[in-house]
Formats: C-alpha cells, sequence, structure tokens
C-alpha cells in the first residue's frame, strides 16, 4: 500500500540540528537552528514567563475557543500595532495560532480562498526556507524577489524595488518585520517608506512576518516599524506574530494571525472563515502559551521584566557579534568581516562557501547552515576563540 511513498528531504534547517545532537565529539558547537542559548550554552526560560507559570499553575485544562483567548489576540495585535491601532481595530481579525509557522500557514490558505485566482506570494531571495514549504502545501504559487546581495552582504535594495514594480499588482509580498532571516539584512527606515511607496502604487498587500519582535534592536517599537507604517498608510494587510524567540516559547507553539481590511462588515465574516479552517486542521489552539503571553502582557511589572530580558537577549546577541568580529580581525582572517556587526537579529549570513562550511562541520564539529548562516546565540566566550580558528583555517585552505 505504502510501497510508493517517495523519502521526503530534510529539512535543511532542523536537519543540521540533528546532526549536531548526534554528534559526540565534546568540541562541537551548535549555530544551526535559530534557539536563543545563554552564555553557558543552554536553553533559557524567561524570568518573566517562570514567574507567569507559577500563577498559572493548576489553570484548567479546558478546550479553548475555535479563535483562542480573546485577550491574547487582543495584546497580541496592540503588541505588534501599537499606537497605529488607533481605532482601526474595528476592521481587524486576530485569531490565536500554532506558533509564526501556524499564523504564516493559516493567513496563506485564507490568500488562497478569499484573494483572486491566481494571486502570488513573493517572498525573499533567500528566506526562511519554510515560506516556500508553506505556500506550496497550501497550493499557492509563490516566487521571488531580490533581496540580498552577496557582493555588498546588504541589501539589494534596487533589485527589491524593480521586482515589487515587476510583480502583477495585487501580489502578496512576505516582509521581514525585521531581523531578517536567514540574512540579518534589513531595510533602513527611509527605505521602508520607498517599499510602502512602490506597495501603494502597485496594490500590494503586505504579509508581515513577525518572528523577532523586540529581538533586533531590543526595542519592540523600534522593532515594529514597518508594519506600523504599513498600517498607518492604510494597507491591507496579514501578519503572523511568533512567540517562539520573544518569548523563548519555541515548544508551546504559541502564536497570532492579524488580517486587516478596508471594511468593518467584513470581519465577521473573515473571521467565521477562518474559525473554519481552524477547526477542520486542529480544532482550537493550545493554551499554555497564550496565557502565559497574556499573563505577561496584562500585568504592567511581568511586561517591564520581559523587556529587560529582551534587552539582556539582544543585547548578549550584539556582543557576540563584537566579539567574533574582533577574533577574526586579531588572526587576520582574509577578507572583511564587517557585516557580522552591521547585520541584525539572530543570525549572521557570513558569506562562507559550502566548501568552507563542510570543514567547520566536519573538522571542527561547528554546526551552520549549507548557505553559510550562523545563528549567533549558539557562540558565547567558551567558544568565540575555536570558532574563529575555524573560520581561519576554512578561509586559508
Ligand atoms: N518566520 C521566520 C522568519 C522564522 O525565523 C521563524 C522561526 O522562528 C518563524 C517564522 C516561525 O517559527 P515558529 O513557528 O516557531 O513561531
Ligand atoms: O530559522 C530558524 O532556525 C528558526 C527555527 O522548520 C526553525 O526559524 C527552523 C526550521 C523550521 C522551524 C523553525
Amino acid at each position: 500500500l505504502f510501497a510508493n511513498v517517495p523519502l521526503g528531504p530534510v529539512d535543511p534547517i532542523l536537519g543540521v540540528s540533528t546532526a549536531f545532537k548526534a554528534d559526540t565529539d565534546p568540541r562541537k558547537v551548535d549555530t544551526s537552528v535559530g534557539a536563543y542559548r545563554d552564555e553557558n550554552g543552554k536553553p533559557y526560560v524567561l524570568k518573566c514567563v517562570y514567574e507567569a507559570e507559577k500563577r498559572l499553575l493548576g489553570a484548567p485544562k479546558e478546550y479553548l475557543p475555535i479563535d483562542g483567548i480573546p485577550e491574547f489576540n487582543k495584546l497580541s495585535a496592540k503588541l505588534l500595532y501599537g499606537d497605529a491601532m488607533n481605532g482601526k481595530e474595528k476592521r481587524m481579525v486576530t485569531v490565536q495560532a500554532l506558533s509564526g509557522t501556524g499564523a504564516l500557514r493559516i493567513g496563506i490558505i485564507f490568500i488562497r480562498k478569499y484573494l483572486p485566482a491566481g494571486t502570488v506570494v513573493y517572498i525573499s531571495r533567500p528566506s526562511w526556507t519554510n515560506h516556500h514549504n508553506i505556500c506550496k502545501e497550501s497550493g499557492i504559487q509563490s516566487a521571488e524577489y531580490a533581496y540580498y546581495d552577496p557582493k555588498t552582504k546588504g541589501l539589494d535594495f534596487t533589485g527589491m524595488i524593480n521586482d515589487m514594480k515587476a510583480a502583477p499588482n495585487g501580489s502578496v509580498f512576505v516582509l521581514h518585520l525585521c531581523a531578517h532571516n536567514p540574512t540579518g539584512v534589513d531595510p533602513t527606515h527611509e527605505q521602508w517608506n520607498v517599499i510602502a511607496d512602490v506597495m501603494r502604487e502597485k496594490n500590494h498587500i503586505p504579509f508581515m512576518d513577525c518572528a523577532y519582535q523586540g529581538y533586533a534592536s531590543g526595542d519592540l517599537d523600534y522593532d515594529a516599524y514597518s508594519a506600523r507604517l504599513f498600517l498607518n498608510r492604510g494597507f491591507e494587510m496579514f501578519s503572523a506574530q511568533s512567540y517562539s524567540k520573544n518569548f523563548g516559547l519555541y515548544g508551546e507553539r504559541t502564536g497570532a494571525l492579524t488580517i486587516v481590511s478596508h471594511r468593518e462588515d467584513v470581519i465577521p465574516k473573515m473571521l467565521s472563515q477562518l474559525k473554519m479552517d481552524i477547526r477542520a486542521m486542529y480544532s482550537s489552539p493550545p493554551t499554555h502559551g497564550a496565557r502565559l503571553v497574556t499573563t505577561v502582557l496584562s500585568d504592567p511589572e511581568l511586561t517591564a521584566l520581559w523587556v529587560k530580558e529582551l534587552k539582556e537577549m539582544s543585547g548578549r546577541i550584539k556582543d557576540v557579534r563584537q566579539k567574533v568580529l574582533d577574533a577574526l580581525i586579531a588572526r587576520k582572517v582574509p577578507g572583511n568581516w564587517e557585516h557580522i556587526v552591521n547585520q541584525i537579529g539572530m543570525f549572521t549570513y557570513t558569506g562562507l562557501t559550502k566548501p568552507q562550511v563542510d570543514i567547520l562541520v566536519n573538522k571542527y564539529h561547528i554546526y551552520l547552515l549549507g548557505s553559510g548562516r550562523v545563528s549567533l546565540a549558539g557562540l558565547n566566550n567558551k567558544n568565540i576563540d575555536y570558532f574563529a580558528d575555524a573560520v581561519l583555517d576554512a578561509v586559508t585552505s
């Protein structure tokens, strides 16, 4: 019966992480998956989450409504859109989702069902590898727009704008709110303004992928600039929020999808359709993570603690960037490595070639993606010198 089931490809990110776990070499270093590690290389439960968990001990395990906890949905939209909401909440709909991935998935299915047939979803080149998978599995066509320029290791702004102009009017553009994965390259605020102008002219629809709010600059409002700009400029738009990174809730699958319409009267109908999809897929979302986020965001003291911890996490990663750059310069590693400190968020797109990556993995047991992406969270004072030694060897051999 199942003899013809073909073997699927290994996920290019999670596959590397699996290889790391199987490696028994004591020197091994994991810079593959984007998951925060503390200075000792250990996963970190945020103190605000720990405190919220204490308060939630024994909370009922009843089913949630299909669209999740109403307060969680409200707080999520407010966290992302902030003052830009300004009365617009009446024409917004938010549903709790199975983290960022689940929010993207529900949103993309909604696009397939209710946007004009043939609408194409444009994804940055490169992007988080799952974006194309989500579109493919949801039965919608995806295409790419220029984003990263390997020559400058920065944004290919001209290419991006040209691709936006060339796309059919009314296309969906998946845009990373901040801390672009995998490149760590974000548009400046001035560039976002131009992007919004072009998207407006073309009637394009922004789909903000918000996996790192607060994680880039350490400032929740600063990091939300692009989403608030689009809302202020009157776009109809989508946003998928993940609490995996900024609350460290990875396995709790906590997130939200928000859709903004021009019209208030369509919101109940849109919600009813989102609920139909959710009901048929998994009936209702999980309780724990959304309760944790709700507890923290509705308590000013816990929110302040959260913001402090966000600054600590993003601050440690910035510190690691500088230390890696210093270590490479100290070793006179050929090439310019300034991009390591110019890029932002959890990752640096090193520019290492596949053969160089192979040296790091096979000879040094340092696990990174084949694309040269390094998750800086995996580096700390104990392994930065080892990492820099390995890069020197890889680049000069
Ligand atoms: N989008 C991007 C760009 C990501 O890096 C991630 C991973 O964190 C996600 C979405 C969604 O992740 P999750 O489903 O864990 O929230
Ligand atoms: O890019 C990353 O490393 C994170 C985590 O299928 C991740 O976004 C990786 C792969 C995946 C889901 C999450």
